[in-house]
């Protein structure tokens, strides 16, 4: 009987609790985010990364971080350890467009929210995630090219141009190339002479510039490169080969990180077009809305400028990256 008692009081003291309704209950819980980083092979992307974390802790959101080492093998195998700890949302960065259907089918089926950030992927069924977060780098490209043309616009010869790709596959890789090839082909004096990977590196962007040079001397005419780190590496490679960067051969690239702006003041490449990082914040906010059931935008896009070298020290202190 007193047993019983006890059992009886028990329950009366926890009533109030159980009566509580369940959303009240799930808002002190932290949301839970598994997220999939490509690497670290860039200056962008250890000032994403630090985004994100930040912007995790701020925003009162527990994250599981992992990064794949630019290997979609890494990512699909952190997607799946997400999927079975049972994480509110994952996040990711995809390293190259093409081969997620089955994974995010996976996440799908275990009713896990997907958020796209910086890179994008190619499916077919898009429900298989909930919104894209990043910049346009079609647009980038178009950017690129444009200040070129610009820059060029007296050139009455050809103009020769050598160009360091992203990593293969990658939709910056193909977008920043397509939208620079769509403004300087309506210009036949601009000829792209040799284009190659460099894979995002410092590295790979010096090596594959070397083989350029090897190969064409002072032909070369132009560098693009899609990140600023392969332009960095390829200025070292330039200087090494007895020519002055920026003069002999003139430098555009993409990313617009701190490095970018000390070659830019430095006077060894002349633009870098912006593509922010700082993409922390925007994903908190999305990851709560969705859990919150709030309606969410399928495309957001970062907003950003150009600097070409004359403004680099004027815009230098205002970097925060
Ligand atoms: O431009 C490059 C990085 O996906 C936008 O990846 C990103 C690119 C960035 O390695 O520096």
């Amino acid at each position: 009987m007193r047993f019983n008692r006890r059992i009886l009081t028990l329950a009366l003291a926890c009533a109030p609790l159980a009566a509580l309704p369940t959303g009240a209950w799930a808002q002190q819980k932290p949301l839970v985010m598994g997220f999939s980083q490509v690497g670290a092979e860039s200056e962008w992307r250890t000032a994403n990364s630090e985004s994100i974390k930040s912007a995790a802790k701020e925003a009162g959101i527990e994250l599981k971080f992992s990064d794949a080492q630019q290997k979609q093998e890494n990512q699909i195998k952190a997607i799946r350890s997400f999927i079975a700890q049972k994480v509110d949302v994952i996040a990711f960065s995809p390293v190259v467009e093409s081969g997620w259907e089955p994974v995010l089918r996976e996440a799908k089926a275990a009713k896990i929210p997907v958020i796209l950030t910086d890179r994008a992927v190619n499916v077919k069924d898009t429900s298989l995630y909930v919104t894209f977060i990043g910049s346009d780098f079609v647009e980038e490209g178009r950017k690129a090219g444009r200040w070129l043309v610009e820059k060029m616009k007296n050139e009455k010869g050809e103009v020769n141009i050598v160009e360091l790709q992203g990593t293969v596959g990658s939709a910056p890789a193909i977008d920043r190339k397509k939208g620079f090839e769509e403004i300087i082909k309506a210009d036949p004096k601009f000829k792209i002479i040799r284009s190659q990977t460099g894979d995002f590196t410092r590295a790979k962007g010096k090596e594959v510039m070397e083989a350029f040079l090897k190969a064409e001397g002072k032909k070369i005419n132009v560098l693009y490169a899609h990140n600023d780190d392969m332009a960095i590496g390829a200025i070292q490679a330039i200087e090494e080969a007895g020519l002055k960067p920026a003069k002999d051969i003139t430098i555009i690239s993409i990313d617009a990180v701190k490095g970018a702006f000390e070659a830019m003041i430095a006077g060894k490449l002349n633009v870098s077009v912006e593509c922010s990082p700082l993409l922390g914040p925007q994903l908190m906010a999305a990851a709560k809305d969705v859990k919150a059931g709030k309606p969410i935008q399928k495309r957001i896009v970062t907003e950003e400028g150009i600097f070409p070298m004359e403004i680099a020290a004027r815009e230098f202190p205002k970097r925060k990256y």
